[in-house]
């Protein structure tokens, strides 16, 4: 039997590269190997306020995303995380083995809820529902980008925790992070992550933006006022530059210092330009396709609840019997 893997990506905002080169590439590159259940977290997505019909449409595209991408539904499970009850049920029994100091601890719940006028206890609560997402399906490895890696820590140590108190239960899972990609920052600010919710017209380059936009904001991005690439010297923007060019191109280091040293800015920005076009194009084309077609992701995310209810559901009850909960024979 192949080991298992779990990754889930908000229905929030627009999919951006940081979202691609962080995650969703190495998904499809792995998913031979495993049996994955790749979902799209829209119960975590509320965790901050949604407009409905927004939502709505916003799981559709996220899911054509993931298909458009190269997730083969076939091999992998594609599914909506609040069309599996499963889920919000282990996160309550989890939320009762968790002490609240650690959540508070969490640097995206610290970010996000610095912003907020009032922040909801689902922010807080976040991390352990994506603990009871991955736990649920006893993953072996979850492969995320570089922000998620302290909650796949908080992850190991609930289950931990778990499983002290009522036994082994849990399969620890093991962070995959890619080598290159695993953290793109903003194109206007180098110094935060790129985001999904950072507004921003500069910021982020998204998956269905259109060659000329991407092209435009390339163009746009703030480097700093050397006139060239010098790799003993590399300013947060330019080396922004250069990792989205390598994550996209699979380049070694010494290909990507014997091509770039010396390049001029504007010369940089046009080569990381079309390296971006050229390859979101064929993604870009399969998602119209599917698009196309009425009714088609709707059958893939129910045909991925179908297949993965009977696992999460079976987590579930072993953990109502560990925690002596009521359980019928
Ligand atoms: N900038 C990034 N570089 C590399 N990987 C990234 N990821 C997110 N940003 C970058 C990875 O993408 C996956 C999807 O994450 P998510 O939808 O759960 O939300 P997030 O991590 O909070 O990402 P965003 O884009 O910043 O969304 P918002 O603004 O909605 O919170 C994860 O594997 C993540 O590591």
């Amino acid at each position: 039997m192949k080991p298992r893997v779990f990754s889930g990506m908000q229905p929030s905002g627009n999919l951006h590269i940081g979202n691609y080169l962080g995650a969703l590439k190495n998904w499809v590159r792995i998913q031979p190997d495993y049996e994955a259940v790749f979902c799209i977290v829209d119960l975590h997505a509320v965790t901050l306020y949604q407009d409905p019909a927004e939502l709505r449409a916003k799981i559709l595209e996220l899911a054509a995303l993931y298909l458009a991408a190269g997730i083969d539904p076939h091999q992998s499970a594609i599914m909506v995380q609040s069309s599996v009850a499963a889920h919000a049920e282990l996160a309550w029994m989890l939320t009762c083995v968790t002490p609240v100091g650690w959540l508070e601890r969490m640097t995206q719940y610290k970010t996000k809820a610095a912003v907020q006028e009032t922040v909801g206890d689902g922010l807080l609560q976040y991390p352990v529902l994506m603990a009871a997402d991955i736990l649920l399906y006893q993953a072996a490895i979850v492969p995320v980008g570089d922000d998620q890696a302290q909650h796949l820590e908080l992850t190991r140590d609930i289950a931990q925790r778990f499983n002290s108190l009522y036994g082994e239960t849990f399969v620890m899972p093991a962070t995959s992070l890619p080598t290159v990609g695993a953290r793109i920052m903003g194109l206007d600010d180098p110094s935060k992550k790129m985001s999904k919710s950072e507004a921003g017209a500069g910021h982020a380059i998204s998956l269905l933006d259109p060659p000329a936009t991407i092209r435009k904001k390339i163009m746009r991005a703030t480097t700093d006022s050397a006139p060239a690439v010098d790799f003993a010297l590399l300013g947060p923007g330019v080396e922004n530059l250069l990792n989205i060019y390598q994550a996209f191109s699979g380049w070694d280091a010494e290909q990507m210092r014997a091509h770039f040293a010396g390049l001029r800015y504007g010369d940089l920005k046009k080569q990381v330009a079309e390296m971006v076009v050229a390859s979101l194009e064929p993604l870009q084309q399969r998602y119209r396709e599917i698009a196309a077609e009425p009714g088609y992701v709707d059958g893939i995310l129910r045909q991925g609840a179908e297949r993965v209810a009977p696992i999460a559901n079976s987590t579930v009850e072993l953990v109502k019997r560990r925690m002596g909960l009521y359980a019928p024979c």
